[in-house]
């Protein structure tokens, strides 16, 4: 790559230091060493950008907002420049027929070679009308792309569980990909929206490896995913000395003492947030006083609520339950219970695996 700028097909564009400054980021928030970088580096620096097929299903827009928006902006730029987004309905300038018309050559020009991303969840009740594009429903467009792409992402938690949507009694039935695609090899990329770190680190190792990265039994990856917020907290040391925020605007709040007692569930959810932290203030849920709501979780609508209640039984240092392992554990069987009182069969099998996550990703890390 030159020292000039590569341009993208937005007519975003990022130098060379920019370039190399994105990419150095994400490596080191996937714990690659630092001998990975020039390959990193010039696999994304690549003329072959590979085609990127970007599905909106139901959700906020938010995962696009802030990837593409991000105040990081050699992340939000890297992505626009290492992948060729060839069908977006949110950034794209075509519209109807057009679109739909770039969406379809893409799919002849490229089988097997493109990158599925999928934002949102997919409803499947009364034949998934309750989402549509171009007159089709969601799950039809999903079947007609995910089994031709050479790798489906799932970014946010609609996409990868459901969602919002799929919070009880989920009216659409509103399901995540990996419910409805089994021909193609998915990953997911939970948050509520998910860290754009989380999603470039993804599409970084697939560039230079050729393959997704190693995920736990959820289908997240594991450099993003493999530990709890709660074990790199910044306010882990007032936790294990029993120091906590009683409620919002107390002596603890203001001297930042731990939040587990006004609802944090880090001890409870798997992600980077605590390292890989958001925007260029660098700045987490956690560390501007508010507790973690377990959004990277299955159904977390259901099973991290109320959000800014303790789940109760959940033993605190200095009673029977002294670890943080024990009390992350304790968390997650709560929540499974409490999803079975509320919700359909298939939230509670998507709890059991998440509880399955939660004991292999100990193992791993
Ligand atoms: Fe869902 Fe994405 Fe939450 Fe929104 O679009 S993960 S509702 S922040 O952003 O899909
Ligand atoms: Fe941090 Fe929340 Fe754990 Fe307290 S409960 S240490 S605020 S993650
Ligand atoms: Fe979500 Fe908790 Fe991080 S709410 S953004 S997983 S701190």
């Amino acid at each position: 790559m030159a020292d000039s700028d590569k341009g993208n097909n937005l007519g975003l564009s990022l130098n060379r230091r920019g370039f190399i400054k994105g990419c150095t980021m994400v490596a080191a928030a996937m714990g690659l060493s630092e001998a990975m970088i020039p390959r990193m580096v010039e696999a994304a620096a690549s003329a072959k950008r590979p085609p990127v097929i970007w599905l909106h299903f139901q959700e906020c827009t938010g995962c696009t907002e802030s990837l593409l928006r991000s105040s990081h902006p050699d992340i939000g730029r890297l992505i626009l420049e290492i992948i060729s987004l060839d069908y977006h309905e949110t950034v794209m300038a075509a519209a109807g027929y057009q679109a739909e018309k770039s969406l379809h050559d893409t799919l002849d020009q490229y089988a097997g070679k493109f990158l599925c991303v999928v934002e949102g969840a997919i409803p499947t009740k009364d034949k998934g009308i309750y989402c549509q594009i171009g007159g089709r429903p969601a799950m039809e467009i999903l079947a007609e792309v995910a089994p031709k792409a050479a790798a489906v992402i799932a970014i946010g938690s609609c996409a990868s569980y459901g969602g919002v949507q799929a919070a009880a009694p989920n009216p659409t039935g509103a399901v995540g990909v990996r419910d409805l695609v089994s021909t193609t090899p998915i990953i997911n990329i939970p948050g509520c929206p998910p860290n754009p770190v989380s999603f470039m680190g993804t599409v970084l190792h697939y560039l230079t490896f050729k393959r997704l990265p190693p995920t736990d039994k959820l289908g997240r990856p594991l450099f993003a995913y493999g530990r709890r917020n709660h074990d790199h907290c910044e306010r882990r040391a007032h936790f294990d000395e029993g120091r906590y925020v009683e409620q919002f605007g107390d002596h603890g709040h203001r001297n930042g003492y731990c939040l587990y007692k006004v609802g944090c569930k880090g001890p409870g959810t798997f992600a980077n947030c605590p390292t890989a932290r958001f925007n260029d203030v660098d700045v987490w849920p956690v560390s501007v006083g508010h507790g973690c709501i377990g959004c990277t979780e299955p159904n977390f609508w259901d099973t991290m609520t109320p959000f800014y209640e303790r789940l109760p039984g959940v033993k605190l240092p200095g009673s029977p339950v002294t670890n943080v392992d024990s009390a992350g554990k304790t968390v997650l069987g709560l929540a499974a219970a409490a999803v079975g009182v509320h919700a359909v069969v298939g939230a509670v099998k998507r709890i059991a695996q998440c509880k399955c996550s939660s004991n292999s990703s100990e193992e791993e890390v």
